[in-house]
C-alpha cells in the first residue's frame, strides 16, 4: 500500500502547540499562504502558453486585461489574506507603500503583518526557469485596534515569527520555519495537496558550490574578488563548482540541500546590493539560520540590521556556515568597504 505522508495542513495544526496560548491566527495565516501558493502555481505553470493565450497587457477572451505574472501573484496573495481578514497589514515588493487592512467594523484587530516578494526572479519566467515567492511574518508592535504604522514593518529580522518561500520549479515546494527548524512540502499537482517531503532541512556545515553573478566581477569589493579567487583555487576540495540560476529562491534551495554559498554583494553598479532587506534577505536569513546555516551582509548578521525603509537594499552572503565564515574573513580585510 502507498505510504501517506503528512500534509501541510495537518503539519500546521500539529505545530500550533509550539505557540503557547495560540489562538490559531498564525495557522490560519499559513493556510491562506498555502492556498494562494496553489493558485499562483497554477498560473506560473501556464506561463509558457502566453503566446497562445495572450501577452500581458492584452485583453483576454472575457474582456479582462491580462496581467504580468508578478502583479497577478501580488493580487492573489493580497486577496487571499484580505478576504480572510488574517493580517492587519501587508508590505510587498510590488507596492510602493504598505497596505493597511481593516478588520471587521474597521477594528484592525489582527496581530500579524506580512511582508512578501510575490514572484521573485520573474524575469526568468520567459525562459522557463524556476521562480519563487518569499514571505516574512511579524507580530505588530503598535496597539491592536489601530491602523498599522511603518514601525510594524520596519522590525529587525530577529523579530520574525515565521518565514518561508514557495519554489515553482520542476516540482512546486513550500518551505517554511516558525523558529523550530525548517520543513519542506512538495505539491502533488494531481491532488492539489502539499506533502511533507523534506523534514528538518539543514545546510551541510561546509559545501562546494558558490553562487554569484560573476559577470559583475570587476565591480565587486576587493574582499569578494579575493574570496572568488579562493573558491577557484586548486586545493583538497577546491575549485568549487559555480552555480547561479539568478533566481534567489532556487539558488538558496539548491545550496541548502547540497551545501553552498549564495552572494549578492555591493558593487559599483549596485552600491547597496540588489536584494531587499525586509522581504528577501530577512526571510532567507531566518530560514538559513533555522537550517543551521548563516546569513550576513559580509560583516554582520542580516537579522541584526535595523531597517530604515520598506524597500531598503542590503548585500547578502548566505549558506553553509563554514563557507559564509570564510567569505567574511576575506571581507574583514577591507573594513573600509563596510559602509554601504
Ligand atoms: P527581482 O526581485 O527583481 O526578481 O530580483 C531578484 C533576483 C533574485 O532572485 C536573483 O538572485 C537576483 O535578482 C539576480 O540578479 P542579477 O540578474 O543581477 O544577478
Ligand atoms: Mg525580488
Amino acid at each position: 500500500m502507498q505510504k501517506t505522508h503528512m500534509t501541510l495542513g495537518e503539519f500546521i495544526i500539529d505545530n500550533q502547540k509550539h505557540f503557547k496560548y495560540s489562538s490559531g491566527e498564525l495557522s490560519r495565516l499559513l493556510n491562506s499562504i498555502r492556498l494562494a501558493a496553489k493558485i499562483v502555481n497554477h498560473d506560473v505553470n501556464k506561463a509558457g502558453l502566453v503566446d497562445i493565450l495572450g501577452e500581458a497587457g492584452d485583453t483576454n477572451i472575457q474582456g479582462e486585461d491580462q496581467q504580468k505574472l508578478d502583479v497577478y501573484a501580488n493580487d492573489v496573495f493580497k486577496s487571499a489574506l484580505i478576504n480572510r481578514e488574517i493580517v492587519c497589514g501587508i508590505a510587498s515588493e510590488e507596492e510602493d507603500d504598505f497596505v493597511t487592512i481593516e478588520g471587521k467594523e474597521n477594528s484592525h484587530t489582527n496581530k500579524y503583518v506580512l511582508l512578501i516578494d510575490p514572484l521573485d526572479g520573474s524575469s526568468n519566467i520567459d525562459v522557463n526557469v524556476s521562480v519563487g515567492t518569499i514571505f516574512s511574518i511579524y507580530r505588530r508592535v503598535t496597539p491592536s485596534g489601530t491602523p498599522v504604522q511603518s514601525e510594524d514593518f520596519l522590525q529587525k529580522g530577529n523579530e520574525q515569527v515565521a518565514a518561508g518561500y514557495i519554489i515553482y520549479g520542476t516540482s512546486t515546494m513550500l518551505v517554511y520555519t516558525t523558529g523550530h527548524g525548517v520543513n519542506g512540502f512538495t505539491l502533488n499537482p494531481a491532488l492539489g495537496v502539499f506533502y511533507l517531503s523534506h523534514p528538518n532541512m539543514e545546510f551541510p556545515e561546509d559545501g562546494a558550490i558558490y553562487s554569484i553573478n560573476e559577470g559583475n566581477y570587476v565591480h565587486f569589493p576587493q574582499g569578494v574578488k579575493d574570496y572568488i579567487k579562493y573558491c577557484q583555487e586548486e586545493s583538497e576540495n577546491r575549485p568549487y563548482t559555480s552555480r547561479y540560476i539568478g533566481s534567489l529562491v532556487s539558488d538558496f534551495h539548491r545550496n541548502m540541500i547540497k551545501g553552498g554559498i549564495y552572494m549578492y554583494p555591493t558593487s559599483a553598479k549596485a552600491p547597496k546590493g540588489k536584494l531587499r532587506l525586509l522581504y528577501e534577505c530577512n526571510p532567507i536569513a531566518f530560514l538559513a539560520e533555522q537550517a543551521k546555516g548563516k546569513a550576513t551582509d559580509g560583516y554582520k548578521r542580516i537579522m541584526d540590521i535595523d531597517p530604515t525603509e520598506l524597500h531598503q537594499r542590503v548585500p547578502i552572503f548566505c549558506g553553509s556556515t563554514k563557507m559564509v565564515a570564510k567569505a567574511e574573513s576575506f571581507m574583514a580585510k577591507y573594513p573600509e568597504d563596510k559602509d554601504y
